[in-house]
């Protein structure tokens, strides 16, 4: 596996690519240009910007997440063939800095939801919670007043400026089945999947987060079925996944590690992490131990091994530990111990025991 570790950018992010640096095995940095609206090309010359920041470091910017999907194609609204274009010139810039592997999402209107950013584990650190019951009794419109109302109710992805926008989505949502979206992200494959072959970048979709359906809306990257039928859309390598155990994780039914021999080939990317699950179907996300949370990350880890998984790997979201103040979810501290407990395993199912394995290390000469 090579390990990547996701950086928000430049004045963007709480932890430097110094610290990341220090981070023992990480190779690449997880990036995008956070602030360029979903459908509008990528300015060369800034993506060009972030290839100089990290060469400083050494870093590859192989992966990038996300490259995201404007509303438009997921509707598959009339005017989506320009928003899909966009996206081809996207893939051209990207390419041109060696870019080969782009995580995208096709959930409507948001990206992960949760209920609390900040909620107390016993040892009083925090993390993201998910409370089903809150969700499910969550009238949409309402929320929308209440943040309007009041900007602390704001969640990621209802943000007040987007409130106005957020209506209209729900409106435009309200007869959108999941058999449309599926054809929708068919349609948007087969226009982009060539290009992505011309110019070697592999697309991986993240799973929906939580991965049922929520607020109404329709679903379709939830399950292992789904997945498989997202892959066989068109039947390239380079349509391909994004393996979030943390996402489908949430779900008692999906077994990770049956997807990871199920999907090999079209791992593109792995997100590893841990969520303990309650009966009452809500959840925390927990450290990236196995015994921490719900998800066997050990038996997840070793199938890895196992199909001699060669692809991106990073952390995802990690608990708030001591007192770092960051942004939810991606704090260094946690991340830096979950990924010292995949290579951990890692390097005990390889039985290294002085043999001549390939190790990637930060470990610069020692100059006396
Ligand atoms: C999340 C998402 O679980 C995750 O990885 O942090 O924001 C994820 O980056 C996107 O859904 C991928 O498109
Ligand atoms: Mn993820």
């Amino acid at each position: 596996m090579r390990m990547v570790f996701r950086w928000f950018g430049e004045g963007n992010d709480s932890v430097s690519l110094t610290k990341i640096k220090q981070i023992p095995g990480v190779e690449g940095i997880v990036w995008a240009l956070h602030d360029i609206p979903a459908g509008e090309i990528w300015p060369l010359d800034r993506i060009q910007e972030v290839k100089k920041q990290t060469d400083l470091y050494g870093f590859h910017l192989d992966v990038v997440e996300s490259v995201n999907i404007h509303e438009s194609i997921k509707l598959g609204s009339a005017d989506r063939d320009v928003y899909i274009m966009n996206y081809l010139e996207t893939i051209k810039h990207l390419a041109s800095v060696g870019v080969k592997v782009i995580c995208y999402n096709f959930m409507p209107v948001f990206d992960w939801v949760r209920t609390d950013l900040f909620r107390s584990l016993p040892d009083q650190s925090t993390a993201l919670f998910y409370e089903k019951e809150k969700v499910t009794a969550m009238d949409p419109l309402e929320l929308v007043r209440k943040i309007a109302a009041n900007p602390d109710y704001t969640m990621p992805g209802w943000e007040p400026e987007r409130l106005e926008t957020l209506k209209d989505l729900f409106a435009a949502y309200q007869d959108v089945t999941t058999d449309d979206l599926m054809n929708n992200l068919q349609y948007f494959l087969e226009k982009v999947i060539p290009i992505c072959e011309e110019y070697d970048i592999k697309l991986a979709i993240h799973p929906d987060d939580p991965p049922w359906e929520i607020f109404g809306l329709p679903r379709i990257v939830t399950t292992q079925d789904q997945l498989r039928e997202i892959i066989k859309l068109v039947p390239s390598e380079y349509n391909g996944i994004t393996l979030c155990s943390g996402a489908l994780g949430a779900r008692k039914d999906n077994d990770i590690v049956a997807m990871i021999h199920d999907f090999k080939n079209r791992i593109h990317f792995a997100h590893i992490r841990n969520v303990k699950l309650f009966d009452n179907g809500d959840f925390i996300e927990t450290s990236h131990r196995t015994q921490d949370g719900s998800v066997p990350i050990d038996q997840i880890v070793k199938a890895y091994h196992d199909i001699g998984f060669d692809g991106y790997v990073r952390p995802d979201h990690g608990r708030h530990i001591w007192e770092e103040q960051c942004r939810p979810g991606y704090g260094l501290y946690d991340r830096a111990l979950g990924i010292m407990y995949l290579w951990g395993l890692w390097d005990a199912y390889n039985n290294y025991n002085g043999k001549d394995v390939q190790y990637v290390t930060n470990q610069l000469e020692f100059k006396k």
